[in-house]
């Protein structure tokens, strides 16, 4: 193992459930048709999208970045502490410069034997950067997985010991259901000793708010346009990204920083592959992203909900941004949760096929029992 060259160590899995043009269609179709227009925010990240995320990491005003990798360097030994052998498994873990600084506190052991697993869309960047972690790491092994890691994946191995992460606060865009189900959906991958490290962006004041989503260089305005690109190129549309102005704010209410597109003028757009035609006047918005912020208290309730503990929880001394090291609940009410969820999808199951049977159309949503 120890002289084992680059290759024998490098395993890249899928693509598995990557987006289908299909469902992509579905979302946008969706989004572009809704009273409130949206383009899922997970859209933005193409090749060109991908490459100004990481710009918008190193901007002044974007501190999340910054703390959480701060935070992580006080914490890491005391995270990897007796992890020595077992899996590192992170989630959309792009360029995976993060994740080194866990790693550099496991290798100053020689025993270690861990092994990383990225899971990420995008092939090219996975490829990239296992590769370099290799070379930096002569011990390591990687698996990457290229996949959704928002969707079910199949291929991630269970017989080792997990530690999962979920860096950048990534989890605040989703909105709090799907952030439950997705919580809950990487519980039911772990074993009680097995725990998940998670990144969250705290609630702050306005002003420190809003800057970090709207730079003085504009590199979040052309992120932000360049998920219209990917529109345009994936379904024939012709939207005018100077026909639309960067518009990013802080809903207190919500507790939210939302990323809109907002029409400077009349808009007439063609979208070809979805035979649509789209009109907006000038002022309206399309939301592209939200990214919600956490109080102590709010995240305790999302955590417990979905179906974890609290390990330990590691803050910058102005608890902007925070980690939480969290492990699975294993108490009696989780368990009666799950139940609960299984005979409700069997419920579900059953009526759809009765639905079918009587040649009903399908309900969107159930409410109440069934
Ligand atoms: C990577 C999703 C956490 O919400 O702050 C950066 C993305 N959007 N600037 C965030 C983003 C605008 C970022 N996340």
């Amino acid at each position: 193992m120890y002289n084992a060259s680059s290759t024998d160590r490098i395993e890249i899995v899928g693509p598995t459930n990557v987006t289908s043009m299909n469902e992509f269609r579905r979302d946008i179709l969706k989004g572009l048709t809704a009273s409130q227009k949206f383009i899922p925010s997970k859209y933005f990240y193409d090749a060109c999208g991908s490459n100004l995320f990481e710009k918008i990491c190193l901007l002044p005003e974007y501190y999340l970045t910054r703390m959480e990798l701060s935070i992580l360097k006080d914490s890491a030994s005391a995270i990897m502490e007796n992890f020595q052998g077992g899996d590192l498994i992170e989630l959309g873990s792009g360029a995976s410069w993060k994740v080194k600084t866990l790693l550099n506190v496991a290798y100053q052991s020689s025993l270690i034997d861990i092994r990383y697993i990225p899971i990420d869309v995008n092939e090219l960047v996975l490829k990239e950067a296992s590769k370099e972690l290799l070379s930096e790491y002569p011990h390591l092994k990687v698996l990457g997985i290229v996949a959704d890691f928002t969707k079910k994946i199949e291929k991630i191995p269970t017989e080792r010991e997990k530690l999962f992460i979920l860096f950048g606060s990534t989890i605040g865009n989703f909105h709090e259901k799907e952030a439950i189900t997705f919580l809950r959906n990487i519980a039911q991958l772990m074993e009680p000793n097995d725990r998940f490290l998670l990144g969250l962006d705290m609630v702050k004041p306005r002003e420190v708010l809003e800057p970090a989503y709207n730079d003085t260089q504009g590199v979040t305005s052309e992120f932000n346009k360049n998920i219209l690109s990917v529109v345009n190129r994936k379904l024939d549309a012709n939207f005018h990204l100077d026909h639309f102005d960067h518009y990013a704010f802080f809903d207190s209410e919500k507790s939210q920083m939302e990323m809109h597109l907002r029409a400077n003028c009349k808009i007439a757009a063609e979208i070809k592959g979805l035979n649509l035609h789209i009109t907006m006047e000038k002022g309206e918005t399309i939301r592209t992203e939200i990214s919600r912020k956490f109080t102590i208290r709010r995240a305790e309730a999302m955590i417990a909900e979905a179906g974890f503990v609290i390990k330990r929880w590691f803050f910058d001394p102005n608890q902007w941004f925070s980690l939480i090291e969290l492990t699975r609940s294993t108490s009696d009410l989780w368990k009666r949760h799950l139940n609960d969820q299984l005979t409700q999808r069997r419920a579900r199951k059953e009526n759809l096929r009765k639905c079918k049977f009587a040649n009903m159309k399908r309900p969107v949503r159930m409410h109440g029992k069934v």
